[in-house]
């Protein structure tokens, strides 16, 4: 092995911080994937003498472009846009797009990044990507959405295609905009393909997509539990977030018997000690998704909750926390409250929402904790089924779909078991998705040789 490759974690984090000036989250995001895979890699130098980890946290390509739209009084509107191509090892690259005014390449580079791991433990044929734009889709007219999405798409398209690059949504990307996206896409290019998933079901879409990261979020959680010999049933939960994944990890959560207490978005939190029954649900759906409402406004309609400016739902005694919003949202101090008041597993339906020093106080505390790249697969797993379908111009049933999404989200579970089993039997999620996900990528990349 030439000596300069054989470096501990610290010189290969020193170096990650020199090469990635001031992202932060790109930086924390291999810090956690690189801490368990170093341990792993100890006696496999066949590993380290190809570069593996460097590569895997050194996109393929990033693409950013200016992306030029004109708002309802004609002024000149510029944003900027991007696509991360992080792996595309054991398939096409594939990831979500972002609408937000935060996105910055740092968030990118780390959703890019931790998604070649995640759709890896699908142990469906994709890679890892993320796109997106710092653009506010909050307080715009439906045409303004739909001038800014073709815009981006006339940029974006020629760096995306079914065998290529497939994004689908994300934060402030859903089925409108995956709409309008996809309407540019196949004007410009003149092909009906599956260049996108999160399509609307009557163009090409799947069954369950809407619903798959949080209900797959759920079932995930319940096999953690499982494991323990527990079960949803009677227990409560706190969860943050009031989009996609939240509102339907919501619905999972309460049909399996659980009682949810709380849902927020950037403005604060709600607490509904009665518990978010599905008509509430729903409500906050319709609210925040059609009516593009505030969380607050919960209160004002249902007697007994309580909305709280500016605060996160962490300190509410509950059994689980699922946090569905954003990343970094959860820190040390909401770790170190949700453990005093006895919360017994986090199961991460965000991408990354809890820091490294949180996720370190329930690592020690022992209590169980999904971390995203498995916890939250199931949307891009279904996305991959999406992927299938359009491939065979077929459509599935729903029920079909649901029992694929369950039976995905259990051998993610399993491959986590057989790489994060302690000696003492108790399991750390962490590790063992670390470790699954960057096997089965390297393994490719091993294969390849150097390139
Ligand atoms: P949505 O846009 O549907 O909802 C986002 C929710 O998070 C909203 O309630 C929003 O509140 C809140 N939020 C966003 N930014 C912040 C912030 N800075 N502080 C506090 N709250 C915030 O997005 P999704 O539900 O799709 O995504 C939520 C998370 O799940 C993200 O981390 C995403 O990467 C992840 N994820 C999504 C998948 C998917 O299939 N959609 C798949 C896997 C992971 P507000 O309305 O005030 O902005
Ligand atoms: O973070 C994610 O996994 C997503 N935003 C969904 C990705 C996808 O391609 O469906």
């Amino acid at each position: 092995m030439a000596e300069s490759q054989n470096i501990d974690l610290a010189t290969f984090m020193e170096g990650t911080s020199r090469r990635n000036p001031g992202q932060h989250e790109f930086i924390q995001a291999v810090h956690e994937v690189a801490q368990d895979i170093f341990e792993f890699l100890a006696d496999k130098p066949q590993y380290h003498e190809a570069q593996i980890l460097r590569r895997i946290a050194e996109p393929d390509r990033i693409v950013s472009f200016r992306v030029c739209w004109e708002d309802d009084s004609h002024n000149v509107r510029v944003q900027r846009g991007w696509r991360v191509q992080n792996n595309n090892a054991i398939g096409p690259y594939k990831g979500g797009l972002r609408f937000h005014p935060d996105v910055n390449e740092s968030i990118l580079k780390f959703l890019a990044f931790e998604q070649t791991f995640k759709s890896a433990l699908t142990g469906l044929p994709m890679g890892g990507g993320k796109g997106g734009a710092n653009f506010n889709p909050k307080g715009k007219s439906e045409s303004e959405i739909m001038r800014f999405c073709q815009s981006f798409m006339t940029e974006l398209y020629r760096h995306i295609g079914p065998d290529v690059d497939v994004p689908a949504g994300d934060i402030g990307v859903g089925s409108r905009e995956i709409g309008y996206m996809f309407g540019q896409y196949k004007r410009i290019t003149g092909q009906f393909v599956g260049a996108l998933t999160g399509k609307g079901i009557e163009y090409g879409g799947s069954m369950i997509r809407p619903e798959a990261t949080g209900f797959g979020a759920v079932y995930f959680l319940r096999e953690m539990l499982r494991h323990r010999g527990e079960d949803i049933e009677g227990l409560t939960a706190t969860i943050s977030g009031s989009g996609n994944v939240a509102t339907h990890a919501a619905q999972k959560f309460v049909e399996l018997g659980g009682k949810v207490v709380s849902m927020s978005d950037s403005g604060g939190f709600v607490h509904d000690p009665d518990g978010f029954d599905k008509e509430k649900i729903e409500w906050v759906r319709q609210h925040k998704t059609h009516r593009r409402g505030r969380i607050s406004e919960y209160a004002e309609a249902f007697a007994g909750a309580t909305f709280h400016n500016g605060a996160r739902p962490w300190g509410l005694p509950c059994d689980v926390a699922l946090p569905c919003a954003t990343q970094n949202e959860l820190d040390e101090h909401d770790a170190k409250a949700l453990i005093a008041n006895g919360c017994r597993a986090v199961c991460e339906g965000a991408n990354m929402p809890s820091t490294q020093l949180a996720v370190t106080a329930f690592r020690e505390a022992g209590i169980l904790f999904g971390p995203g790249k498995a916890a939250n697969a199931g949307g891009v797993a279904i996305s991959g089924l999406e992927m299938s379908q359009n491939a065979a111009r077929l459509s599935w049933e729903a029920e079909r779909l649901e029992q694929m999404l369950l039976k995905i989200m259990q051998d993610i579970h399993a491959r986590c078991l057989r790489h994060g089993t302690r000696a003492d039997g108790s399991v750390d999620y962490v590790r063992g998705a670390n470790i699954a996900g960057f096997k089965r990528v390297a393994d490719a990349m091993l294969a390849f040789g150097i390139v």
